[in-house]
């Protein structure tokens, strides 16, 4: 059994800090953690929570210490490392052990005759690229994949690199994420970020918090909400599982509250949604509220859907139609709490709806959040202080990845002027997103894979059908900063560029240089890193990019030197094809740099009506057959996406595992199943294949019948690559479909 804990933070938080800051021998003085997320520093490489404007001297929360750590370690995975260790040996490793390694430290190429990474010149390595992507009789062999960790600066390069080459074929980890989040708010408001930024957040008077961590995954919205609730507004979380930092949180960095120990209350109200039963949940809140509007009225802002919305009527027809035992079956919630739910939005006059993967990963991500769309639609609650659609991004920096043309469907006019600011001939043709590059490189279409950081060959779904691709390409190269699986699980030739970290210092011909990067508030604003690399020999993302881009085509037509000779050179280019950014080097001189235009924060509605567009999504009737479950795949507190730090889940009161699989305990007496017994999970996608993992601990959870609980990436072998959202094809990997065999011993 595991139990949650109580309250996040608190002293906890703090031994875990020193514990990281221990083991991976950070040097007492050093003062890289005062400089984190500071208007002189560096952003911190974690999550795309916004700084506030006056920043604590302290402004980090425990995992942004593992973070740091991880990226300012001492370890070194070295050219003798990969002399002592062949291939097959390392993929035998798990991730941690791979990670551990530390930092990669000179460009390594794969020797097919000794199955051993070797060292090679910078030089021989572009050249090598270069090589390998002229061979190609098409230049949509060619795949691109980035993480969002990547500047804007080398994200601008990159893409300007792969546009070209020839090809749009720009996936990147936005498609395993917030890409439902995108598509569903681009058709409904016009745009697809959140409209709030952080002053909303103290004018709020209902904060809901759909399908979120944010105790391990965005530590330090807690502080928000942590005033929030102290000033008296409602927070409101659907979650299938009580998550402790949204229960009671205790600010580490807050002395009083920890010598007394006082926590403060986070979520006003709960509610244990069924997997997958969003949708359901917040139609059901529709459903009274509108009954009310025709009983009671007053609910509903008229003056605002007739200004600005389009489709009302189409909506309310359809929840009209909806049967309530269909909703609450579907929601696993009971009338009284959709009820009570919906009453608190009613009664609370300003209301912001953050959300996170437990909305977009699921076949109807979409319409999940067209769904939170309408309902705050319904009351006029965009565009207006304290109210308005907050999806709370994961990487660092993967919105500002997005804004500045990683995407394979670039829009016409974003060509347009990339093509005259650089006279070059941008492809038209739309590229492949993460799925369906996996299968271009399965099927041998893809031959040419380079990641601009991140882990392709863990992070995405279908593990087998993904090492698949990746060992049929001509060339895999990999951008990185630590030892992961997509190293080990390569092509028939395999490079291993390393890279600095946001952390350290980057000198060009013209000096030290900066970054910058968009939070998920639209906030644009400088990194600095200032320390030491963790060797002379690493080269910077924007550099690495450049060097192949020379390789191709020489300095003539791009003069890729002088363009990281100076990044005020790659931003004056930036500024010259998007708009938003004009005076871009003199704006993030400004400490806290500067907010993008949002459009539908400004009523501005750019969509095909020209209004805010209410959406008549269908509610999934879903009906699993008798011993399936519904698999949720989430996050431990000691990991970050595919990088382990531990093996613990402190929250969650697991401790020195990850293969477990939480269950609800009378799930556990169908299925006739022991606390502690293993089990061989076995999914059931549509494509008829069964996919299997072995050898997960079952754990008996607080969480609702019939769903599941385990950890990624070690269930990706069970996604299914056709288990996709519509229309963003976001891999459902909050929705598998799963039964449960006793693991059998031999
Ligand atoms: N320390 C740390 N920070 C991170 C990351 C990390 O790995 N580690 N990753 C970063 C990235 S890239 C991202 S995208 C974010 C991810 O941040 P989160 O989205 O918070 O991450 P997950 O662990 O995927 O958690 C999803 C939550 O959704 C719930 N959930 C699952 N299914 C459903 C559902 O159907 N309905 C509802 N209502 N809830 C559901 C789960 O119980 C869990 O609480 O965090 C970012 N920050
Ligand atoms: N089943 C399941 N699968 C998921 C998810 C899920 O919830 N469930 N979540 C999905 C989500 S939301 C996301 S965003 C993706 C994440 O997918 P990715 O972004 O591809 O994966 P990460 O684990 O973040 O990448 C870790 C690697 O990045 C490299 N790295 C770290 N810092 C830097 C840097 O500064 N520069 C460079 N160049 N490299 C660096 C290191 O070598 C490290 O090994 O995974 C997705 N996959
Ligand atoms: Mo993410």
């Amino acid at each position: 059994m595991a139990k949650a804990k109580k309250v996040a933070g608190g002293w906890g938080a703090l031994k875990s800090s020193m514990h990281f800051l221990k083991r991976e021998s950070f040097i007492k003085g050093n003062k890289t953690l005062f400089k984190m997320n500071q208007p002189d520093g560096f952003d911190c490489p974690g999550c795309a929570w916004p700084d506030p404007k006056n920043p604590a001297a302290t402004e980090f929360c425990e995992n942004g210490v593992k973070a740091l750590t991880y990226e300012t370690t001492r370890k070194r995975a070295n050219a003798d490392m990969f002399a002592l260790h062949s291939v097959a040996e390392m993929a035998a490793w798990d991730d941690f052990e791979l990670e551990q390694q530390g930092r990669l430290c000179e460009p390594m190429r794969y020797n097919t005759e000794t199955d051993h990474y070797e060292a090679l010149s910078w030089e021989d390595a572009f050249e090598l690229i270069a090589a390998e992507m002229k061979q190609l009789d098409d230049p949509n062999q060619a795949i691109f994949y980035t993480s969002g960790r990547t500047s804007n600066e080398a994200a601008f390069l990159y893409q300007l690199l792969a546009r070209k080459f020839g090809t749009n074929n720009m996936p990147d980890c936005s498609n395993m994420c917030h890409e439902s989040s995108g598509v569903g708010m681009s058709e409904t408001v016009g745009i697809g970020k959140g409209t709030v930024q952080l002053d909303d957040f103290e004018a709020a008077e209902s904060i809901f918090v759909f399908g979120q961590n944010p105790g391990t995954n965005h530590p330090r919205m807690l502080t928000e909400l942590q005033s929030a609730s102290k000033r008296g507004a409602k927070i409101v979380s659907f979650n299938p599982l009580v998550e402790t930092g949204l229960k009671n949180f205790l600010h580490p960095q807050h002395i009083g509250a920890m010598l007394s120990n006082k926590a403060t209350p986070i979520s006003s109200h709960y509610y244990q949604v069924k997997i997958g039963g969003d949708l359901a949940a917040i139609r059901g809140m529709v459903k009274y509220m509108l009954e009310q509007e025709e009983t009671k009225g007053g609910i509903i802002d008229h003056a605002f859907i007739q200004e600005h919305c389009s489709g009302f009527e189409a909506y309310a027809e359809k929840v009209k139609q909806e049967d309530w035992d269909f909703l609450i079956a579907q929601s696993g919630l009971s009338k009284a709490q959709l009820i009570e739910a919906a009453e608190v939005y009613i009664q609370t006059d300003s209301n912001i709806c953050c959300w996170a993967m437990g909305l977009t990963q699921h076949k109807h991500g979409v319409a999940n959040i067209q769904e939170i769309i309408n309902l705050l639609l319904l009351k006029g609650n965009i565009g207006r202080p304290g109210a308005g659609p907050c999806p709370v991004r994961g990487h660092s920096n993967v919105q500002g990845d997005r804004t500045v043309g990683i995407t394979e469907l670039p829009a016409e006019e974003f060509l347009q002027r990339l093509d005259k600011a650089f006279n070059i001939q941008s492809p038209r043709e739309h590229g492949y997103s993460v799925v369906h590059a996996i299968k271009a490189m399965a099927e041998g279409r893809g031959k040419v894979f380079i990641g601009m950081g991140g882990n392709f060959a863990s992070a995405t779904p279908d593990t087998k059908l993904t090492f698949q691709g990746l060992q049929k390409c001509n060339l895999t190269v990999h951008i990185s900063t630590h030892l992961n699986r997509s190293h080990v699980i390569h092509g028939k030739q395999a490079l291993i560029l390393p890279c600095l970290g946001r952390s350290e210092e980057d000198l060009q011909a013209g000096g030290k240089q900066c970054v910058t990067v968009e939070d998920s508030m639209s906030m644009v604003h400088a990194s600095n890193g200032s320390n030491k690399p963790a060797t002379n020999t690493l080269k910077s993302e924007p550099a690495i990019v450049a060097g192949i881009g020379k390789a191709l085509w020489g300095n003539h037509e791009i003069n890729w030197d002088e363009l990281i000779s100076d990044y005020d050179n790659i931003r004056n280019k930036l500024e010259e094809v998007l708009p938003a950014f004009a005076g871009y080097n003199e704006k993030i001189k400004q400490p806290g740099g500067f907010h993008l235009r949002n459009s539908a924060a400004e009523r501005e509605w750019n969509t095909s009506s020209g209004k805010a567009q209410f959406t008549a999504n269908e509610v999934p009737d879903i009906q699993l057959a008798p011993g399936q479950l519904r698999l949720m795949t989430m996050r431990s507190h000691d990991q970050y996406n595919t990088t382990i730090y531990d093996y613990n889940d402190r929250y969650r009161g697991i401790k020195g595992e990850r293969k477990i699989i939480l269950l609800n305990k009378a799930d556990m007496n169908d299925l006739g199943l022991e606390e502690n017994e293993l089990v061989d999970i076995t999914s059931h996608a549509t494509d008829g294949i069964e996919r299997k993992a072995t050898g997960f601990k079952v754990l008996s959870y607080d969480i609702p019948q019939e769903c599941a609980g385990a950890y990624f990436p070690e269930t990706n072998v069970l996604v299914g690559i056709d288990e996709s959202a519509k229309k963003s094809h976001t891999p459902m990997s909050k929705f598998i479909v799963i039964t449960l065999a006793r693991t059998f011993h031999q």
